[in-house]
């Protein structure tokens, strides 16, 4: 991977593939032009869940979290690309979709917070903690693309 460049998780939550988003949302991040390294549908369980969300162990949401996340299949992703840990988190908007821009993912697609349709790791070691945990080094592919030089000057 380019120096410049960073990896990020993301994930499509349950309620974007049952809401039929999955596609719209990956749109908006291949459109930036970022690049998926990795992709998967899957049940997260009850384990995975709780170590994904350990910093919000405790908090008066978190069992919500656990049960909604583990609910129905996710697409965990892994993008990568220029600033794509912070990239991506724009491209969200704020936790709460009553506060994100329209133009960002929740602020177009949701109305609750325990409803906002995607995740992005937050920092930089929040991300590779995150890709870690849902996909092992054999999983993420580091492909190259063409068009790369019309998206990031070399
Ligand atoms: P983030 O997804 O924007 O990074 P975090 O603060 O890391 O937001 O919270 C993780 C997830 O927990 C949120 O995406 C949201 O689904 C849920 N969550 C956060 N705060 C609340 C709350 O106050 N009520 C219900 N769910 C919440
Ligand atoms: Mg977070």
């Amino acid at each position: 991977m380019p120096a410049k460049e960073q990896r990020t998780l993301v994930l499509v939550k349950p309620d974007g593939l049952q809401r039929g988003l999955m596609g719209a949302i990956i749109s908006r991040l291949e459109q930036r032009g970022l690049k998926p390294v990795a992709m998967k549908l899957i049940l997260i369980d009850t384990a995975l869940a709780r170590r994904h969300y350990a910093a919000h162990e405790g908090k008066a949401f978190f069992p919500g979290l656990v049960q909604f996340i583990t609910s129905s299949p996710v697409v965990a992703m892994v993008w990568q690309g220029k600033g794509a840990v912070e990239v991506v988190r724009q491209l969200m908007g704020a936790t709460d979709p009553l506060k994100s821009a329209p133009g960002t993912l929740r602020g177009d697609y949701g109305l609750d917070i325990g409803r906002n349709l995607v995740h992005g790791s937050d920092s930089p070691e929040a991300a590779e903690r995150e890709v870690a945990l849902f996909f092992s080094q054999k999983e993420i592919v580091d492909w190259p693309r063409s068009v790369e030089p019309w998206i990031t000057e070399p």
